[in-house]
């Protein structure tokens, strides 16, 4: 491949970027809103883990608060993404925003404003929105009343905010996913995140240090959220014929570490669990041959019943959408291990890694695709890519991020080689196009977007938005439909 190579896109290639209404949005109490998950979460760093407190605590800074005040400012970003030449844009629906203890008799009507207004701006430019219903922004009530998706009831809360969106935004909205990251559920990380769960210690950790009760509610948990999909997704069908609605993965890569048939077999493991244990209920409507196994070793008994097998056989995806930031190597030896988006692992010497130490490899983006489309057959779109870093001004007063359009000139680059193997893919919306709040760490430090806010850690700044270099830069990919990478 040289690096000259120019990469022809499918005319009507999606372009754009995404966010997250509990890292973007703000606005926590404002329009009726009600607290949800992330609401409770404190900042942190890369070695400090965030908290989660059950009491929102005088003096201590939670970032979704306003985190980059999307609620008031959203006019002037979807006006600046227009610039860009977007024709996507991702965001959430915050649900708490609709239903403030997401299981009130009635919709709020002025959440709901909220977002007819948000698609009209989008309309006006041409941007198609991209609509995630849930992530990771469980109502906090249905924390308190229900333990989050521990509870069976939490499927039909779900099953009525997502149909008032698809009756109130049929007109508006086409691209629909239910669950942000559903497989962060098999991962500790993912019990207060993603699943709304109390967990059972006061940090957020990465390694899975959990009773066994905990480790069976979380697996019944995201059972919970599966059948509320699949619920879901035959609601919007029939709400709209022309909805497309998507599956979101946390999309991880594992390479063996060595050519050692175990090291194999962990990685193996490591893909099929995090990639396709999800993949496979919502694309293709039942758990895949190797749960059962994992089932009985880990000692997990669900309560599946048989209304919802038949819910998960009809309410399958239209198409797999995921996040790819990094990949990581599986090692029966051990090693040093390095940070990762969910997951980690052992260091991998062909790779750079970014400030939060994710290992950097475009080519397994390729791997990633190539590997997923062979599987399902069905329509890809990568809803989240990007590069977390520290933006500093220079001396002319500009911020010249080279390094972020590094990242996604050879990430485009794999994309295209991905579609010349015959992969069919819909769209890019990359990460963070407006910078945000981290999730992992809860910083704003950690920078992903071709506009800056000014906004810092500890949440001092105007919040006043900014181009960096990497504006101009993806204006100019998208105006030529991925042909000027340059
Ligand atoms: C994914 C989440 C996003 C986003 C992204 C980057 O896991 O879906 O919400 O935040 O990762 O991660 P971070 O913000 O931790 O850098």
């Amino acid at each position: 491949m040289s690096e000259n190579k120019v990469y022809e896109f499918p005319a009507g290639f999606l372009w754009g970027g995404a966010t997250a209404a509990n890292q973007y949005e703000g606005g926590w109490l404002e329009g009726g809103k009600g607290e949800s998950v992330p609401d409770h979460l404190t900042g942190g760093t890369v070695n400090t883990p965030r908290r989660w407190t059950r009491e929102i605590e005088k003096d201590i800074y939670y970032p979704s608060h306003e985190a980059v005040d999307f609620y008031h400012h959203y006019k002037e970003d979807i006006a600046l993404m227009a610039e860009m030449g977007f024709n996507v844009f991702r965001l959430s629906i915050n649900w708490g925003r609709i239903f403030s203890n997401g299981d009130d008799r009635t919709p709020n009507q002025e959440g709901i404003d909220f977002y007819h207004n948000v698609f009209a701006e989008c309309k006006k430019y041409g941007i198609e929105p991209l609509v995630t219903l849930s992530h990771y922004e469980l109502p906090w009530a249905l924390t308190l009343k229900y333990n989050g998706w521990a509870g069976r009831e939490v499927i039909d809360c779900f099953v009525r905010y997502a149909e008032t969106c698809f009756m109130e935004y049929k007109d508006e909205v086409k691209y629909w996913l239910t669950f942000n990251e559903i497989n962060a559920g098999t991962f500790s990380f993912g019990t207060i995140m993603s699943l709304g769960m109390v967990p059972e210690h006061d940090e957020m950790s990465f390694d899975g240090d959990e009773s066994h009760e905990q480790l069976q509610r979380r697996y019944q948990a995201l059972h919970h959220q599966f059948v509320a999909s699949a619920k879901a997704v035959q609601i919007g069908h029939a709400i709209n014929p022309n909805f497309v609605i998507g599956c979101m993965i946390a999309g991880q890569v594992a390479y063996p570490e060595t050519c050692n048939p175990k090291d194999a077999l962990q990685a193996q493991n490591r893909n099929n669990m995090s990639n396709y244990f999800c993949g496979d209920v919502q694309v293709r409507g039942s758990y895949p041959y190797f749960a059962k196994r994992f089932f009985k070793d880990n000692d997990i008994h669900l309560d599946i019943t048989k209304e919802d097998e038949i819910e998960l056989k009809r309410g399958t995806v239209d198409f797999y959408s995921f996040s790819y930031y990094m990949s990581s190597v599986a090692s029966t030896r051990g090693g040093k291990t390095t940070e990762g988006n969910i997951m980690g692992g052992v260091k991998n010497p062909y790779l750079k890694a970014s400030d939060w130490g994710w290992q950097i490899d475009p080519e397994g983006l390729r791997w990633y695709l190539n590997d997923v489309y062979g599987r399902y057959g069905i329509p890809l779109m990568i809803v989240e890519n990007g590069l977390g870093a520290i933006d500093v001004r220079s001396e002319d007063g500009k911020f010249h991020d080279v390094y972020r359009i590094d990242y996604l000139r050879s990430h485009i680059q794999q994309m295209g080689e991905a579609i010349e193997d015959g992969v069919d893919l819909l769209g890019y919306t990359m990460w963070g196009c407006v910078d945000l709040v981290s999730a992992s760490t809860g910083e704003m430090k950690k920078r992903y977007g071709f506009i800056y806010v000014d906004k810092d850690n500890d949440g001092n700044g105007d919040l006043h938005r900014e181009k960096k270099d990497s504006f101009d830069w993806y204006k100019k990919v998208i105006a030529t439909n991925g042909r000027d990478l340059s």
